[in-house]
């Protein structure tokens, strides 16, 4: 596990530096504040931090706020160090959003303790992340977390003058298969479905499950015709694609409703969403297996 490490001191951060290492961690080291911040920033960033309190620039406590204040990352679990060892300070520090405070000269035994548990903190809220953001069956986001996936996008198009699309894509006569075949394979039919569809996507196209057998997927910089002939593809993938269970192959397909959302148009997450869902109302009453675009209003 890497752990940022960030102080002035050369001397200390060194010696710091080492200690982590002979406990198996991996240690960067940084000599100021601004650099921390930077450091702890990005999807790859430290989860865990040794902040020295006094440091040029930006100090350690001023750090912890700013990191709070970021509030979209991962959890980051900040330990303070302080030459200053008063009640006051350990009381600033935690307000400032520090999870645990030590005071320099430290103990190791203490400080590799005191790291034992800032990683147990880490693991458990990286495994609440995981429970928050996917869904469960198929491995895919979660509805909640494709929609806010959508909502950022929609921003970035708007920023940037790119268009988003949007597809709805929904299993056809799903039921049928539950009831025929049970459950489980129905159950089994959607895992399949997901890593078809996600395996037939862009690497920067997103899906999500957004219902029982539904799936919503957002395709940055993808106008109508991008995203409807994207729908179509999807369709004939799904068909075509072999799914089984017990070596007995199960005809699926899908319906697709398709919206998109062009640069300028400042057109929201609801209003592209209920054009889809027209579109796939459509796709749904002419036959299935086809997919169909939704009018988004001007
Ligand atoms: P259509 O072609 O019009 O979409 O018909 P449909 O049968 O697919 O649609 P309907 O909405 O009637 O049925 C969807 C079914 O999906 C009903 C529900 O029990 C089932 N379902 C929802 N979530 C799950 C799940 O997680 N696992 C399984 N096995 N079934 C699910
Ligand atoms: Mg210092
Ligand atoms: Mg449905
Ligand atoms: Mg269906």
């Amino acid at each position: 596990m890497k752990i940022l490490v960030a102080e002035d001191h050369v001397h200390t951060s060194r010696a710091l530096g080492n200690l982590l290492q002979s406990w198996g961690y991996e240690a960067a080291i940084v000599h100021d504040g601004r650099e921390a911040l930077e450091a702890m920033r990005g999807p790859h960033a430290p989860r865990l931090a040794l902040l020295d309190w006094q440091m040029p620039g930006l100090d350690g406590i001023e750090v912890c706020r700013r990191l709070r204040q970021e509030g979209d990352q991962p959890y980051a679990y900040l330990l303070l160090l302080t030459g200053l060892g008063g009640r006051q300070e350990m009381l600033a520090g935690l307000e400032a959003g520090a999870d645990d405070f030590l005071t320099k000269p430290f103990d190791e035994a203490e400080l590799k303790a005191r790291l034992t548990a800032g990683q147990r903190v880490v693991a458990l809220q990286e495994r609440l992340r995981v429970l928050a953001t996917r869904d469960g069956l198929t491995g895919l986001w979660n509805r909640a977390a494709v929609l806010d996936l959508l909502d950022r996008e929609l921003a970035r198009g708007r920023r940037q003058g790119h268009a988003v699309g949007v597809l709805l894509a929904d299993v056809d006569h799903f039921k049928r298969i539950n009831d025929t075949l049970g459950h489980l394979i129905g159950d089994e039919v959607l895992r399949q479905t997901a890593r078809q569809l996600l395996e037939a996507l862009r690497p920067y196209d997103t899906i999500g499950r957004y219902g029982g057998e539904e799936f919503l997927v957002v395709l940055p910089g993808c106008g109508a015709a991008a995203s409807a002939a994207l729908g179509e593809r999807l369709c004939e993938q799904i068909e075509e694609g072999p799914m089984e269970s017990n070596r007995l192959p199960i005809g699926v397909t899908i319906s697709v409703g398709v919206a998109a959302r062009e640069g300028a148009s400042a057109l929201k997450a609801t209003a592209l969403l209920s054009a889809a869902d027209a579109g796939l109302y459509r796709a749904k009453a002419d036959g299935r297996n086809r997919a169909a675009l939704g009018l988004v209003p001007e």
